[in-house]
């Protein structure tokens, strides 16, 4: 479905009087920051092919209705988010659960909905029906060939897919491991990974990326084979300059200082994107910014800090994504509010006084530099990312105008309330 613009009218002229006054007052307060307004409208997120449908864990799941079924409601459901923000531009396909069987068809589809195909997603975690070596014991580290060769095709496969929908960029991620000591021989697993990532990479065009995430546990609760961003960045400066380090927010050890990791990988040049999500313990799947909102900021701060300095593209530079699962909540929901929470963080960051905060810095002004950061923090940027939405043609309260236009109870008229997506 389709949200007829009409509504998306009608529903920012009944907020119009509300929105104008708080833009007014911001603006009045913050000076010059009308001038940030292109950067909130051209910045966006790609929201996964498998964060559409509910998700579950090991305990179950509870599917919601109108769940789409394949890839073309993925896209639609996609579509109508970016039609409410205009800031979820861009969809990320996991392969094999998302092939796109006929990609010209896609590909228009994509075009009518204004979305582009950001990095493609390969799968070397699960065994997919009819596949003759089964991953149980790792991919490409695993210590039988036959099974490292099958995971290499497998990613080279996932590029060509990529390479017809005019994605530009592969994520790998690794659920190779160990669950007990003695499982593995580190160095042997290191090299074999190494050695096949060097098959994969050496089958990329030459405009692609490919990215290597890391994490520290899940699957495998011993040891990972790509564990932190120290691993990661080996793999990747072993293996070239079109190979990054992936940053997924919700991969790291409890309380890790996830701003001065993204600080120094993009020092390096090789920060290639971005997983967002949030966390209270081990997991990765909360809605961005529901439990460690100023972590996000600190982390934006510097990632604006880090691509200013480098004069990267805050919009174009770096691959955003979300990576969640969504198991209580609605699905379309869960992400509108996940990419307002990264607009907002984003917004705070470039309020942020870069010129004052250096000059604290230079005079070990402890005080003053906290001052500053957290002035921006505790700016309500609301009505200024409310005000890029408008401005792009979306709206200014998307859940709300989600809810009244009942989207979720159309798409279960539409599609049946036991769809079931495929995905986590
Ligand atoms: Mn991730």
């Amino acid at each position: 479905m389709r949200l007829d613009q009409k509504l998306i009218e009608e529903h920012n002229a009944a907020l119009a009087g509300k929105h104008q006054k708080k833009l007014a007052f911001f603006l009045e307060e913050n000076e010059g920051a009308k001038s940030l307004i292109q950067k909130l409208k051209d910045f966006q997120i790609a929201i996964p092919s498998w964060a559409l449908g509910t998700g579950g864990t090991r305990f179950g799941r509870f599917s919601g209705g109108g769940e789409p079924s394949n890839l073309e409601q993925k896209m639609e459901d996609i579509g109508l988010l970016h039609q409410l923000n205009q800031s979820s531009g861009a969809i990320s396909l996991h392969i094999p659960w998302d092939i796109p069987e006929d990609a010209e068809k896609i590909m228009s589809l994509a075009k009518s909905l204004n979305l582009k195909f950001d990095a493609m997603n390969s799968n070397t975690f699960q065994d997919q029906p009819g596949q003759k070596y089964s991953y149980k014991f790792g991919s490409l580290q695993n210590v039988d060939k036959n099974v490292r060769d099958q995971a290499v095709a497998h990613n080279i496969e996932v590029i060509k897919h990529g390479v017809a929908l005019g994605s530009k960029s592969l994520t790998v991620w690794l659920a190779d491991g160990s669950s007990f000591p003695g499982q593995l021989n580190f160095r042997e697993a290191f090299e074999n990974t190494l050695a096949s990532l060097k098959e994969i990479y050496a089958a990329l065009p030459e405009d692609w990326k490919m990215f290597v995430e890391y994490k520290s546990n899940e699957p495998n609760f011993y040891s990972t084979t790509v564990a932190d961003w120290g691993q990661s960045l080996l793999y990747a400066s072993k293996l070239g300059p079109k190979a990054y380090t992936l940053v997924d927010l919700g991969h790291h050890l409890p309380n890790a200082n996830i701003e001065q990791i993204v600080s120094l990988l993009l020092m390096e040049g090789k920060l290639g994107g971005f997983h967002f999500n949030d966390s209270k313990y081990g997991d990765d799947d909360l809605t961005t910014g529901a439990i460690k909102p100023y972590q996000l900021f600190l982390i934006f701060n510097e990632l604006v800090d880090g691509m200013d300095h480098a004069g990267i593209d805050h919009a174009s530079g770096l691959g955003w994504m979300i990576d969640a699962s969504h198991n209580v909540k609605d699905p379309l929901e869960d992400l509108l509010q996940s990419v307002e929470a990264i607009m907002m963080a984003y917004a705070q960051a470039l309020l942020v006084d870069r010129k004052a905060l250096k000059a604290a810095q230079q005079k070990n002004d402890v005080s003053l530099a906290q001052e500053i950061l957290q002035q921006a923090y505790r700016t309500d940027v609301r009505p200024l990312v409310a005000e890029a939405r408008l401005q792009a043609g979306g709206a200014l309260n998307p859940i709300d105008l989600f809810r009244s236009a009942k989207v979720r109870e159309n798409l279960i008229k539409e599609r049946g309330s036991e769809t079931k997506a495929t995905g986590l």
